[in-house]
């Protein structure tokens, strides 16, 4: 009886021990304590390197090398045991990649014993905090900010915030937005930049700089100016002196990241100024403030500007109207910061024509990885496919940087969803190598998520391969766009139309579903969006029968007897899709349910279970609504 209970406690205390929470993201790793690793020199970032690998590496020694002769960038050499690098950094991207690759895998062992070079693709690799300064997160699916908000809290997050710094390091994530792009001016006030200033030196052992994003209106909103008019003498000197405040705190900090005259926000505009008279301004600002530091700060200026000057062009064209002219007429250390698709991180866009039009000003992309437009943290949708379709578009060689909006919240699995770390991964390996396959880091991320085990990894990196598209179907298919709730941007509203919103926010301006047909005529004949684009692919969308299907109600506003490639007609097409996308979410629901289980603790087996059955009963949502709204306008 004695050992049987005893027996039962040992039980007890094991499963105590593997109760999972999924705050340890994908590091998972078992202390070997066993290597001893030799280095040169010693820093910060070499000291976090070194404990990493003295912790967890299951091998006797590891040697860690600056080498002067690499590329200067933050890539590093992986040769048997020892790592090189040219930079501080690199050494610590190289020993997050041996511990990666020393791990048991089922799938693609790798042997610790080749020898290679690693070098990201993009200088800048950021994420993008939506928070706000009272601690809640704009499209935050995840609890409230890790970083504003509840004083007492923020006293106490140190050790979270260094996890973060950890989690992000590990997939070579090198800059972080701290605050929303609709910005507080209360940003810059001294106080707050005194709590910047604390979070930058717990980030920056990591090599992950800080940048804020700015209301454009800061001075005058705080008193200290009459107007915002970046001709103003008096503005130019503000930014300047605030700059200057800014890196005598922070002598590294990285720049600004601004939303202007878009969405309600101050800018140029408002003096009748152009972008670049806005951000030539702040650029000079930054580089006067941080002159002394060798940093060499940067402007963001997104490009996501419609309602403007071009109000009541066609949404998806304002952008490049906007930016195209300005081309050319920025600072050196101006990027112009452009979402994936020209509308709005829509669950599938085509790929925005600023990259094809701004030649001569350095661009970034900018990702969303919280799921706004994709299910928000209560589906299982995996971004990884639609940036590997963006990639295939825009090719990465002309990007400087991408920003990903991040999914990051106080709960304890930091994202809501188990499976939308996936997301935050993924981002961070695609950013660090763009031409990684979204599989490949399915893979990857669920072997050290989860379990190596073949059958669960080959299972379920299929599920999360179909699922972007599987939410396509059942949200938006063959190209439709934007046809949500207002606001929450959650379930459907085909039929959405409010006199006193912008006509941009209301679905049935995009669809535009009538007894002929639907989809919305961005051809040669209608608005010409078409013509944005470089001229290939212009051919390639203009033409209804070269237009990929998936895009064709973006491009074209076609009959609903419309025969597609399949000899199905569209509306048959559409009911088809939306039919698909719900099947999916069934027939992923039930592997989850039923044959999963074995391989998942208990906690995130179920916390991803009941989500995906919610995620079901959505499509079906979504399926109806859509197919009782559009059936309305066919004629059977
Ligand atoms: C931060 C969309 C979102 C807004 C977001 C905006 C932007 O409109 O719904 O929440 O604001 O994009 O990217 O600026």
């Amino acid at each position: 009886m004695k050992k049987l209970l005893s027996l039962l406690f040992i039980t007890c205390l094991a499963l105590t021990a593997s109760a999972e929470d999924g705050h340890q993201l994908w590091l998972r790793l078992q202390p070997a304590n066993k290597a001893k690793v030799t280095t040169e020199k010693t820093s910060a970032t070499i000291n976090i390197a070194k404990q990493e690998l003295e912790k967890y590496y299951n091998g006797e020694q590891v040697t860690l090398k600056l080498d002067n002769t690499m590329a200067d960038d933050d890539g590093y050499r992986i040769s048997g045991t020892t790592i090189t690098a040219r930079r501080e950094a690199g050494l610590l991207y190289g020993a997050y990649a041996l511990l990666r690759n020393a791990q048991p895998s089922a799938i693609s062992p790798q042997p610790s014993a080749i020898a290679y070079e690693s070098h990201p693709a993009f200088e800048l690799r950021l994420l993008n905090h939506w928070d706000n300064l009272d601690g809640t997160i704009e499209r935050g699916y995840a609890g409230k900010s890790i970083f504003w908000g509840n004083e007492e809290l923020r006293l106490k997050n140190e050790e979270l915030i260094t996890e973060y710094a950890r989690a992000n390091a590990s997939i070579g994530i090198n800059g972080t937005v701290l605050n929303n792009v609709n910005a507080s001016p209360k940003m810059l006030t001294t106080p707050y930049l005194k709590e910047v200033q604390r979070i930058a030196n717990i980030l920056r052992p990591y090599n992950i700089r800080v940048y804020l994003s700015i209301n454009f209106a800061t001075p005058m909103a705080l008193k200290e100016t009459k107007t915002a008019d970046p001709l103003d003498k008096t503005v130019a000197k503000w930014w300047q002196k605030k700059a200057k405040e800014i890196y005598k705190l922070i002598p590294d900090f990285g720049g600004f990241l601004v939303k202007a005259n878009s969405e309600g926000q101050p800018g140029p505009g408002d003096y009748k100024r152009s972008h670049a008279d806005g951000a030539n301004m702040l650029a000079d600002a930054l580089n006067a403030g941080a002159k002394g530091t060798g940093t060499q700060p940067i402007v963001m200026w997104r490009c996501f500007v419609y309602g403007a000057n071009h109000k009541g062009e066609d949404r998806v064209k304002q952008a490049v109207s906007e930016f195209k002219p300005l081309d050319g007429a920025f600072r050196p250390n101006v990027i112009l910061q452009t979402k994936n698709g020209p509308l709005d991180f829509q669950p599938r866009e085509p790929y925005s024509p600023v990259f094809d039009q701004i030649t001569k000003t350095p661009n970034m992309a900018e990702l969303q990885i919280t799921q706004e437009y994709l299910g928000q943290s209560r589906h299982l949708v995996y971004l990884a496919p639609m940036w590997e379709e963006f990639f295939k578009d825009v090719n990465p060689q002309k990007l400087k940087g991408v920003a990903g909006v991040a999914n990051i919240g106080l709960e304890r699995n930091w994202c809501g969803h188990h499976f939308s770390q996936a997301n935050w991964y993924a981002f961070g390996r695609l950013a660090w190598n763009p031409l990684m396959t979204a599989e490949s880091i399915a893979k990857e991320w669920l072997l050290l998520t989860f379990t190596g085990n073949p059958q669960f990894v080959r299972t379920m990196t299929q599920l999360m391969m179909e699922s972007r598209e599987a939410c396509v179907n059942y949200m938006m298919p063959l190209g439709l766009h934007h046809i949500f709730k207002f606001d929450h941007h959650y379930g459907p509203e085909p039929n959405g139309f409010k006199a006193n919103y912008p006509l941009e926010w209301c679905p049935v301006y995009y669809h535009k579903a009538d007894k002929n047909g639907i989809g919305f005529d961005r051809s040669s004949k209608g608005t010409d969006a078409v013509g944005q684009y470089r001229p290939e692919v212009a051919r390639l969308y203009d033409n209804i029968k070269t237009c990929p299907e998936n895009l064709l109600l973006w491009f074209h506003h076609v009959p609903w007897t419309y025969r597609m490639k399949d000899g199905s007609t569209l509306w048959e097409s559409l009911q088809y899709h939306y039919n698909e996308g719900v099947l999916w979410t069934e027939h992923a629901h039930n592997i989850w349910h039923n044959k999963m289980r074995q391989y998942v603790d208990k906690q995130r087996w179920q916390e991803v279970d009941w989500r995906m059955e919610h995620q079901e009963k959505n499509a079906r949502e979504w399926r109806d609504v859509c197919l009782k709204y559009f059936g309305s306008f066919v004629e059977q």
